[in-house]
């Protein structure tokens, strides 16, 4: 098969859309041609274009859209469906990457009717395209449709692949294929990280960190309230990293909590890595978490989570030893359980090189690329 793949995903600051940079660079290293199809250029694309490789094996394609009056929302679908057909005609690419399922799968489904090439659509399907947009009635039937229709199904962990057999008639095989960092971004020896635990917690006060896109599954005000808890007992600040819908929200709440002033808001677009090893510690009480990639990144440079108990977290974060598990209504419990890692340093410190080691040991990148390919590969028979 021409080594060849369209990637389409969402440019945006969230999970897909990282996973589906980190795999179309991965590939491009092995040799393949790699084509992203999005509004925007990948947001982690630009930390790899000084290889002469991805320079010279990854190219972007923009979907515009016009703006037409006579729509009260612009056929974007249809926008993407046509770039996905162009550039799979044009570069004759075998293989069409949908992540998330919706839009991206029906677009990469007409797309494939348009094209009249021999290509084939495989779906990952990332969370809540299952588990909250795919259940709402206006979008079951076109989930369902996207699945069925797709040559193979992947999910990033086993309880995205359980909850989509629980909610979807899809009887095909779905293969899991957890998420993965870049090792080479995401690791503990990261130079920058001391100037900022002096800058926000200097004289050895704690430093937390919230990193998410602020929509309500996220949370980020309660993340907020544990904050407040844990300051209430010893010195600490946040750093609260991202951009989305509930930020006003959060920062609201702070300033209610009386915080404001040891939580710093900043915005997604900074290099995340060195934040994440100034932390001591990350909170994630999200609602729902396919698989938690943020908290993967985080453990990659040796800060352990306390996180929800939910969904794929569990897959990702073995409690007590790499992190602390706790049910996603329990604030304040993740308080407590964040103020006894602070007062006991050995074992936050154990945790954290148990943290660091997680994604080599359980999530290799390479291993998870290999396994793509072989998805691949079987969407084309
Ligand atoms: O929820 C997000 O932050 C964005 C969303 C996405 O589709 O971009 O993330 C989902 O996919 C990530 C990558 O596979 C997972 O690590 C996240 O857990 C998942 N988010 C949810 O399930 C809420």
């Amino acid at each position: 098969m021409r080594e060849a793949v369209i990637i389409v995903s969402l440019p945006t600051f969230g999970g897909s859309g990282i996973v589906a940079t980190e795999l179309g660079v991965a590939m491009a290293r092995r040799g393949w041609e790699v084509h992203f199809v999005s509004t925007a250029p990948p947001v982690r694309l630009a930390l790899h274009t000084s290889e002469s490789d991805i320079r010279e094996r990854v190219c972007f394609h923009q979907v515009a859209t016009q703006v037409y009056a006579m729509f009260h929302h612009q056929p974007y679908t249809l926008a993407l469906a046509s770039k996905i057909a162009q550039v799979a005609r044009r570069y004759e690419v075998p293989v069409i990457h949908a992540h998330y399922a919706i839009p991206h799968t029906i677009a990469a489904h007409l797309a494939r009717e348009m094209a009249e090439g021999q290509t084939s659509v495989v779906t990952t399907l990332h969370g809540t395209d299952i588990t909250i947009v795919g259940l709402d009635p206006s979008y079951r039937d076109i989930v369902t449709y996207a699945l069925n229709a797709s040559d193979a199904v992947t999910a990033v962990s086993r309880f995205l692949l359980d909850a989509t057999r629980r909610e979807f008639p899809y009887d095909g095989e779905i293969g899991v294929v957890p998420n993965f960092v870049a090792p080479e971004v995401f690791h503990t020896d990261q130079p920058e990280a001391a100037a900022i635990r002096e800058r926000y917690a200097p004289e050895g006060k704690a430093l937390l960190i919230h990193v998410s896109n602020y929509r309500t599954v996220k949370r980020a005000p309660v993340a907020c309230e544990i904050f407040a808890a844990v300051r209430s007992e010893t010195p600490a600040h946040m750093l609260m990293i991202g951009e989305g819908p509930d930020r006003a929200r959060t920062e609201e709440r702070a300033e209610r909590l009386g915080v404001s002033a040891d939580v710093t808001f900043i915005d997604g677009t900074l290099q995340l890595p060195p934040y994440l090893a100034a932390a001591d510690l990350m909170l994630m009480p999200s609602q729902s978490e396919s698989f938690g990639l943020a908290a993967l990144e985080a453990m990659a440079c040796g800060t352990p989570v306390v996180a929800s108990a939910i969904g794929g977290l569990p897959e990702v974060v073995d409690d007590g030893v790499d992190g602390l598990l706790l049910p996603p209504e329990d604030a304040g419990g993740m308080a407590e359980a964040a103020l006894g890692l602070l007062n006991d340093r050995p074992r936050l410190e154990r945790m954290s090189q148990a943290a660091a080691r997680k994604p080599d040991a359980r999530f290799p990148r390479e291993e998870q690329v290999d396994k793509y390919l072989e998805v691949y590969n079987r969407a084309r028979q």
